[in-house]
């Protein structure tokens, strides 16, 4: 039995998708510039490359068991289906934005005014919520150009860098919401499917933990070790392994990649020489 999986086609998701699965041990026999569905070869898996906004429907109709898709597709859709896990990647928001030349007085400028948008189910409950009533102006792509073309007076968009924004003359004066690619799973999965899940998500939280975590490699004098220790406790405790010069020992540690800066210049204080850093592939703790 094969979990059927749908991920993105083509575009933004695809790539970190298809690294995850990847590093998930999942390897497909064709790519998705050949097929529509590609089996895998180690994992019992299949495959499916979708569009995007296809992805949270065809779960839901158990098409295939599980997805992966931005959370805003997902919220955006309203499908009956779970959502299983953040992953991390593609992370972006949902912002409103107006002609940068206008001032804005708060969401009151909205009031009366035309938004275009992509997401209309998400920004009319964002606009309920906070009692602005706008005419909210569907278009599929290239939701920038609007208010140029006179189309409406403010858009709802996905920002990340905020170029696109900024080259069409836009600024964001609100984020509705944040969003990343998330895993989402039918919620009748019978029980070998779910049994298939939980091995695949063992796996994905190997691979993200690793995301965040370094290892460190250092030498120290030896009379030093305690208090460096307790700077990079790593995950049970440091490796100490003696160098061949007196007095000197090798420690070996992981950190989380957050706390090194914070944490090299105590390290170099207490004489440590040699760091190294050195990615992590998998994290099983
Ligand atoms: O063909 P298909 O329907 O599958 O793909 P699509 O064209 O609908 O989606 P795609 O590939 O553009 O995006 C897939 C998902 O990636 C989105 O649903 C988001 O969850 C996520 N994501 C992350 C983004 C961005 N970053 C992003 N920057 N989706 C879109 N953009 C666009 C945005 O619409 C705007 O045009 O990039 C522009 C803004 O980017 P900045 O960097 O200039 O701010
Ligand atoms: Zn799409």
């Amino acid at each position: 039995m094969n979990l059927k999986i749908a991920i993105q086609k083509s575009g933004r998701l695809q790539e970190k998708t298809m690294k995850l699965l990847k590093e998930c041990g999942i390897k497909l026999n064709s790519s998705p510039k050949q097929r529509l569905k590609a089996i895998s070869t180690k994992f019992p898996a299949e495959v499916l490359f979708l569009r995007d906004d296809d992805i949270p429907a065809y779960v839901a109709d158990g098409v295939a068991d599980i997805g992966i898709v931005g959370e805003n597709v997902y919220v955006e859709k309203q499908k009956d289906v779970e959502l299983v896990k953040k992953l991390g990647f593609s992370k972006c928001r949902l912002s409103l934005a107006i002609p940068r030349d206008v001032d804005y007085p708060g969401l009151d400028y909205f009031q009366g005014k035309e938004i275009a948008t992509t997401y209309p189910i998400i920004l009319k409950n964002f606009l309920t919520e906070n009692n602005i009533e706008a005419g909210i102006h569907f278009i599929s792509g290239s939701v920038e150009i609007a208010p140029s073309i006179g189309l409406a007076e403010g858009i709802c968009d996905i920002v990340s860098t905020g170029s696109t924004l900024l080259s069409n003359g836009l600024k964001e004066v609100q984020t509705i919401m944040q969003s990343e690619a998330i895993l989402v799973a039918n919620k009748n999965l019978e029980e070998e499917k779910k049994q298939l899940l939980d091995k695949l998500l063992f796996r994905i939280n190997g691979y993200l933990k690793a995301q965040d975590f370094k290892y460190i490699l250092l030498n120290a004098p030896e009379d030093k070790v305690q208090e460096i220790s307790s700077l990079i406790p790593g995950m049970k405790s440091p490796t100490i392994l003696p160098l061949a010069e007196e007095g000197w020992v090798s420690v070996h540690s992981v950190i989380n990649e957050d706390d090194f800066w914070d944490n090299i210049e105590k390290l170099q204080e207490l004489g440590a020489e040699g760091i190294l850093v050195v990615p992590i592939e998998k994290m099983v703790v």
